[in-house]
């Protein structure tokens, strides 16, 4: 019998990957490069054949926590997120390597080395090996569909989650993939110990105790499952050691045939017998990794004596930036064929907001009050569409720091006597992380403008459902602000002057005010009427 083959990006193969193997439910917030996950299982029959659980949650923290709330039940579960989301979600990641997981677990992170769609960049590689969770780590799309079959039974088998870690290039490329015979959904079935999940200091404690243990057997696991593997070359000068994609970078510089022993690494703990025949071995060893140099960094350990380690930290590899195939062609001293002319087949297009978008109403209207009166410096933004608000012709904002840190800086300076401190965030962002801020504001009266830009959608990350709609008006209301200071605004042109008025109107009020400039995404709406005309 054939098998079965699709063509799917490394986000599909992970959503494919988790189905087969019989998850019951996906939890996750938008975010580069991980959205297309959920977005694959909220399309796909399967999903509503088996009625897998799949709807958006509203940060990546309940995204984590509703996942863990699933394997408490028994059921194989994953939630997903950026890199930056985990940051969001570590306090129930850290804690659920001590709870453990029942039913099988996975957390999948997809890290933006440098930062195409990101803030920052960092490898969650190393928050994962923070909080004692095994790491897998696929150098293709094939891997990473069949490693849901194994990232499940590991979890169930150790009783731990486990990280599925990708980059950019891997979730957002294509491949073929051979798809297995799908696995049934497990049934219901509490953990055994009842105080499995109760951290309480001393159940705490002894759990700690046992996680530490479990990491020498997640280490024997990481030598023999067969992720990890030492394949032997005859040149010895050099031992190459590539973390998961760059494995597949490595490759594409030999065609296949490495001349250097290697060892390919795709799970963690890291191998330590591999790792220390490879240095036994080889004169030198160059370390690839998509990310930070945390293999590496390990290798040398804090005195650096004894075996010459090359990778990001010796510069052989630049230390930030994501890795590709050229990159590591220079570290091996081959061709370099990044200098070959490219041919201009995309003009660069530096990102603006969509004509008609209501956010540059909104912009227009702030400039025309808060900059014209008072100059520069009194904006603080969000991440979102608006945060394009940074570029000219606004120039209107003045931070971008974190989802939700737009309305706590606002109040942060208020605090400290500015005068106005004005926020700017989006219906989803308001929604992930900015409710809680708006009550810290409310508490304590704090003399702020909040303008939460209202497109009915998270459009950023290429417009998903909000949270907020049908009921923003009333969240904000429910959070104590004074309802005479919650304005809505339709930000159309011929609305300016009456938005001008309403924004000077809340200048005088010293308390909260919440400006809810409303219209919907004209992404979303071109969208939806296109469908209608179908
Ligand atoms: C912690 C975290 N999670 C996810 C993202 C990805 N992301 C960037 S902006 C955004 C939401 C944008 O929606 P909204 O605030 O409604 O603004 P819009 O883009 O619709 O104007 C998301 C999900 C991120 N940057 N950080």
């Amino acid at each position: 019998m054939t098998k079965k083959k699709m063509l799917l990006m490394g986000d599909e193969a992970i959503a494919q990957g988790a189905m087969d193997a019989g998850a019951s439910g996906f939890y996750a917030y938008p975010g580069t490069p991980s959205t297309e996950i959920m977005e694959y299982v909220q399309h796909s029959k399967m999903a509503a054949q088996r009625n897998i659980h799949r709807t958006w949650s509203a940060n990546e923290k309940t995204a984590v926590e509703g996942a863990l709330g699933m394997s408490y039940a028994g059921k194989r579960t994953m939630s997903m997120m950026k890199h930056v989301g985990l940051n969001v979600a570590m306090d129930p990641f850290v804690n659920s390597g001590i709870t453990g997981a029942n039913g099988g677990c996975i957390v999948t992170v997809a890290d933006d080395p440098s930062m195409h769609s990101s803030q920052d960049e960092q490898d969650s590689r190393i928050l994962s090996k923070f909080a004692f969770i095994p790491i897998l780590e696929p150098s293709n799309q094939q891997e990473a569909y069949d490693m849901c079959f194994y990232g499940y039974e590991l979890s169930e088998k150790y009783m731990t989650p486990v990280m599925m870690r990708v980059t950019t290039r891997l979730a957002h490329s294509r491949s073929g993939v051979e798809v297995r015979e799908a696995l049934p959904q497990k049934e219901i079935k509490l953990p055994e110990d009842k105080r499995q999940f109760v951290l309480l200091p001393s159940i705490a404690r002894r759990r700690y105790k046992g996680v530490l243990e479990t990491q020498k057997k997640l280490l024997e696991e990481s030598e023999n499952a067969g992720w990890n593997r030492y394949i032997d070359g005859k040149d010895k000068s050099l031992g190459i050691i590539a973390c998961g994609l760059g494995f597949n970078y490595l490759m594409e510089n030999f065609d296949g045939e490495c001349p250097y022993p290697v060892v390919k690494l795709s799970q963690y703990p890291a191998p330590k017998k591999m790792i220390k025949k490879l240095v036994e071995e080889c004169k030198e060893i160059l370390v690839l990794e998509d990310g930070m140099p945390m293999v590496e960094e390990d290798l040398r350990g804090l005195l650096d004596r004894d075996v010459k380690v090359k990778g990001r930290i010796t510069g052989e590899l630049p230390r930030d930036g994501e890795l590709n195939p050229n990159l590591v062609a220079l570290a091996l001293g081959l061709k370099d064929v990044e200098g070959q002319p490219v041919p201009k087949i995309v003009a660069p297009r530096p990102p603006k907001m969509c004509t008609g978008c209501g956010h540059i109403d909104m912009y227009n209207a702030i400039n025309a009050t808060v900059k014209a009166k008072y100059g520069d410096g009194h904006v603080f933004s969000d991440i979102g569409c608006y945060t394009l608000g940074a570029f000219p012709p606004f120039e209107a904002i003045n931070s971008c720091v974190d989802m939700g840190a737009s309305i706590t800086m606002a109040k942060g300076a208020a605090d400290a006597g500015l005068f106005p401190a004005i926020a700017v965030i989006g219906d989803s962002t308001f929604c992930h992380s900015g409710m809680t801020g708006l009550l810290d504001a409310v508490i304590d009266k704090s003399n702020i403008i909040v303008f939460i830009g209202d497109n009915s959608t998270t459009g950023m990350t290429g417009g998903q459902d909000s949270h907020a709609l049908g009921r923003l008006t009333s969240i904000v209301k429910g959070l104590g602000v004074d309802p005479d200071h919650i304005r809505i605004v339709n930000p159309v042109r011929k609305n300016h002057d009456e938005f001008v008025k309403i924004i000077n109107e809340e200048l005088e009020y010293n308390g909260v005010s919440v400006i809810i400039p409303t219209r919907e995404c004209m992404q979303t709406l071109r969208r939806k009427t296109k469908d209608a005309k179908k």
